[in-house]
């Protein structure tokens, strides 16, 4: 697979175009597979030719625009680097967690700032519920902790799994959920679904909303707010609980805020570069 956003394998001229619902090529070209669809983009209504990277094959319905790029002085490109390094390089899965209000525009930034993200075929298949009300952080403490306790006390993480955790002091106790003023649940679509019902196909959807959740991990640190990925197992009370259709998936669970005043961290290190680096040329 060499392009991700389009999900194909090549930009070759039979997959390049793209046959509409009427089974012409809307500007005159051949048409090589004219597969009906039912989805149209919107751009459709505005779109202009457009050419394969290959052989000026009309390969798409969507306008094709202008990008507009800053390009810097490489001494500024490395000072931004590295100031963005060093400051991702502070940031810290936190699990103490301080109780004052964060803005609600806050969290809608940062996951305006995953909506950014790439995707496969650009279906953006993710959904992002925030909730601040105590009552519904109260139900989703008591479902985690059910299964949690399930999991660490009740045999479903075998040894390996618990010992790997153990330095980490992580339990089946997650009060944290309660006290964030603000939990965000990522859902992941597996498929889209058409006007008419049927299943529309999202590609790379755990890809493309891992990429998402990094981007959103990103926004809240670059904000000054902490979070963890918390992934409690099973998640299928968290569908229940926030009413999301069956063609959803919980993906991750992150709590949000800032850490409490007395908040600590396991001393762990990072590995270094060289051990997960490899330059070739
Ligand atoms: N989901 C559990 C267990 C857990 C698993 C991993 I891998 C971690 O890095 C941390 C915790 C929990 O959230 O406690």
């Amino acid at each position: 697979m060499s392009c991700f956003d389009c999900a194909t394998d090549s930009h070759g001229p039979i997959l390049a175009t793209i046959p509409t619902s009427r089974g012409t090529h809307r500007f005159g070209g051949p048409v090589f597979n004219p597969v009906p669809r039912v989805f149209r983009p919107v751009t459709a209504l505005t779109a202009v030719p457009i050419f394969s990277e290959t052989k000026g094959t009309p390969m798409t319905d969507y306008a094709f625009v202008p990008y507009h790029h800053e390009r810097l002085p490489e001494g500024e490109m490395l000072t931004r680097a590295r100031r963005f390094y060093e400051d991702m390089n502070r940031r810290r899965s936190i699990r103490h967690f301080s109780a004052d209000p964060v803005p609600r525009e806050l969290i809608e930034l940062a996951i305006r700032t995953a909506g950014t993200a790439p995707s496969g075929a650009n279906r953006q298949p993710w959904h992002f519920v925030a909730m601040s009300e105590p009552s519904i952080k109260r139900e989703i403490r008591i479902a985690a902790e059910k299964e949690e306790r399930e999991s660490y006390e009740g045999g479903r993480m075998p040894p390996d799994w618990l010992d790997a955790l153990a330095p980490l002091g992580t339990s089946w106790q997650k009060p944290y959920l309660e006290i964030v003023p603000w939990i965000v649940v990522v859902f992941a679509e597996l498929h889209g679904v058409n006007p008419d019902g049927s299943k529309r196909k999202n590609y790379y959807v755990q890809e493309s909303v891992g990429i998402a959740c990094g981007l959103f991990i990103t926004a809240l640190h670059n904000m000054g707010l902490c979070t963890l990925t918390h992934t409690p197992s099973p998640m299928g009370f968290l569908s229940r609980i926030l009413e999301r259709p069956e063609n959803e998936k919980p993906y991750i669970l992150f709590p949000v805020g800032y850490p409490a005043g007395d908040a600590v961290v396991p001393d762990i290190k990072r590995k270094s570069l060289e051990d997960y680096i490899t330059f070739r040329g």
